[in-house]
Order: structure tokens, then C-alpha cells, then sequence
């Protein structure tokens, strides 16, 4: 069944320490990736990125309610979610230059990076490919009698791929411990949601493989946060897979080589102006300011503190060593 996220509210019932957690790590995000991008209009950093700012709460929400043992599978959208489990930001810019101390040593970049330290498992340029890796990590959970769930997070437009189906059809019948976060945030490169689906919501389609399908807020960290926490509950229990919807949108163009003028022809001003006015930075703030969590002083620290972090990635990147020609022959299977 299609349904919206229960309001139980874990900005009430969380500690102010990882309230204030969840804010470093959606900065984190919005700062790395800021400076990524200029990094890479000045020529600093090879290959191209697709950035998720705007994004940043249904990457944190959603990351933030599994536990340190639990995996998470990525797309090529993929620099937040090692940063929503909690990486360091160093050996992460240090792979966007493809330097030796990177989280793949310098052999993923920015769209082929794991970060096995926190569980992620990996991403990938093909729309799709993570999903069924996503189930194999919830069978292998099975397989050695673990807890562990895996969070397996894909687009609007990998929803249309077979991968999809596929996967979730096995995580069903075999009810394996994987949450499906697709983050719709509307568009595949150009092409609109609307014009794709002739279902009006991804989660519809978890009727399809009887499951329970919930559309959530995606700007709202916590009601993500919430929404996946039962989904996760559900398949650390043995119950099985979930799908869960966050409707969100990404303020960047699909990949930041493929600026198309200001607005772009596939989509408005007015709404683009529409959804930078729900920012899912904002929201998080104002919600903690309001409660008495994190005032407004209390996020500039901590925006700074973020600030030399970035800072320091940048410099740990740079001075890094590029791999050794050998180690073209290491960690690859013949
Ligand atoms: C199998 C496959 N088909 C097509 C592409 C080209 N492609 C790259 S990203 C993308 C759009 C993906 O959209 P979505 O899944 O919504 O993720 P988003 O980029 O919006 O985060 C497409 C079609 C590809 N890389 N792989
Ligand atoms: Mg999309």
C-alpha cells in the first residue's frame, strides 16, 4: 500500500548531538560538493560530477537511520551517501583527484567511489546496476545469519529499468532485509518524471512485488529519517524489503558539464525558484532553532567547522601521491 510517512517525529525524541550530527553531514554534503565544483571549473580535478546538492536530507535522513554495521548502495549520484554514513571527507576528495590515499586509491573518481569503511558498497555509471547488488548484500546478511540491512538508493529514472524489477521482485519473494530509497527528484537527465511513468508515484509500483510503498517529504531530514527507520526495522526483523519514495530535486544541472542556460528548456524558473524555497538545509534549521535544539549561531560554528574540514580535504587531496603505474594490476579479478 502507498502511503504517506507516519508524523512521529524523531526531532522531538533525538538527542541534540545527533540532531546537530545530521546538520554537519547534509553541510558536509553542500560544502564538499560546492567546492568540488569549482574545483573542477578551474581545472583541478579531472573527470566530471554529478552533484546532489539539494538533495542533502533524504541522503542524511535516510543514511542516519541505520546503524554503523549496515550497508548502503549508491548510483552515480553518489558522493553523499558515503558522507550520509559518516566517511571522512579527506580520503573522499583525495579519490575525486585520483590520488593513492582516495577510498578506492585512487581508482573509482567521483562516479565509481566505494567507501567500504561504512558500508558503501559502491556506485555506478550504469543507471540500475547497484540495485541488484543491493539484494546480494541483504542475502549475504541472510547467509551469515546477521542483522545487517542494506540501503540500496536509486533514482526515478533507474525505477524504469529492469534492475529494478528485478530486484525488487527477489527481495520480496525471498524477503531479504533491503530498503528501496528512490530519490525522485524528478527528472533523468532531461526527461520528466510525469512523462516516463504512467504511474504518478515510484512507490505505486510496490503493489506490484507486495510490499509496503511510503512517499515521503525529501526535504524534511527527520520525516525521512523516520520513514526510513521503519523500513528498516521492518527488514532487520526478517519482514522483508520496503520501498520509499523521497520526493526531492537537485538545484545543479544532471552533471555539472551539461549546463544548458539559465533556467535550462526542461524546466522552469519558477520552479526551480519553488523548490531552493523548501532547502533542505533551511527546513533542518529552522525546525531545530524552533524547538530549542540548535540555534542560529550554533549552525554558523558548525558551518565553519565544516568550512576547515573541506579546507583540509582539499589540501590532504593535493598533496596526495597519484597510484603507482603497478597498481593498475591490483585489486582487479582476470
Ligand atoms: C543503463 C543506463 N541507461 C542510460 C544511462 C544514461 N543515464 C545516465 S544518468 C541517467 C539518468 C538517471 O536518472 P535517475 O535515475 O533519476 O537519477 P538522477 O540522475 O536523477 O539522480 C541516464 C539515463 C546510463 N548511464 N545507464
Ligand atoms: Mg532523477
Amino acid at each position: 500500500m502507498v502511503s504517506k510517512a507516519k508524523n512521529v517525529d524523531c526531532a522531538e525524541t533525538m538527542s541534540r548531538e545527533r540532531l546537530r550530527e545530521m546538520l554537519r553531514r547534509m553541510l558536509r554534503i553542500r560544502l564538499f560538493e560546492e567546492r568540488a565544483y569549482s574545483l573542477l571549473m578551474k581545472s583541478q580535478l579531472p573527470g566530471f560530477l554529478h552533484n546532489s546538492i539539494g538533495q542533502e536530507a533524504e541522503i542524511v535522513g535516510a543514511c542516519m537511520a541505520l546503524r554503523d554495521d549496515d550497508y548502503l548502495t549508491g548510483n552515480h549520484r553518489s558522493h553523499g551517501h558515503p558522507i550520509g554514513k559518516g566517511v571522512s571527507l579527506a580520503p573522499l576528495m583525495a579519490e575525486l583527484y585520483g590520488k593513492q590515499t582516495g577510498v578506492c586509491r585512487g581508482k573509482g573518481g567521483s562516479m565509481h567511489l566505494a567507501a567500504f569503511a561504512v558500508g558503501s558498497l559502491g556506485e555506478s555509471g550504469i543507471v540500475g546496476s547497484l540495485m541488484p547488488v543491493a539484494v546480494g548484500a541483504g542475502l549475504s546478511a541472510r547467509l551469515r545469519g546477521t542483522d545487517q540491512v542494506c540501503l540500496c538508493f536509486f533514482g526515478d529514472g533507474a525505477a524504469n529499468c529492469g534492475p529494478f524489477h528485478e530486484s525488487l521482485n527477489l527481495a520480496a519473494i525471498w524477503k531479504l532485509p533491503v530498503v528501496f530509497l528512490c530519490e525522485n527528484n524528478g527528472y533523468a537527465i532531461h526527461s520528466a518524471q510525469a512523462q516516463m511513468m504512467a504511474v504518478q508515484h515510484v512507490a505505486q509500483r510496490a503493489k506490484a512485488y507486495d510490499i509496503p510503498g511510503t512517499i515521503v517529504d525529501g526535504q524534511d531530514v527527520f520525516a525521512v529519517h523516520d520513514s526510513v527507520s521503519v523500513a528498516v526495522a521492518r527488514a532487520r526483523a526478517g519482514e522483508g524489503p520496503t520501498l520509499v519514495e523521497a520526493k526531492t530535486y537537485r538545484y545543479c544541472e544532471h552533471s555539472e558539464f551539461l549546463g544548458m542556460g539559465d533556467p535550462p528548456p526542461y524546466r522552469s524558473a519558477a520552479e526551480i525558484a519553488s523548490w531552493r524555497a523548501r532547502d533542505p538545509i533551511q527546513i533542518a534549521s529552522v525546525r531545530l532553532d524552533t524547538i530549542g535544539a540548535m540555534s542560529a549561531q550554533e549552525l554558523e560554528a558548525i558551518r565553519s567547522e565544516v568550512e576547515v574540514e573541506v579546507d583540509a580535504a582539499v589540501t590532504f587531496a593535493e598533496q596526495s601521491p597519484v597510484p603507482e603505474p603497478q597498481a593498475l594490476f591490483e585489486d582487479v579479478f582476470v
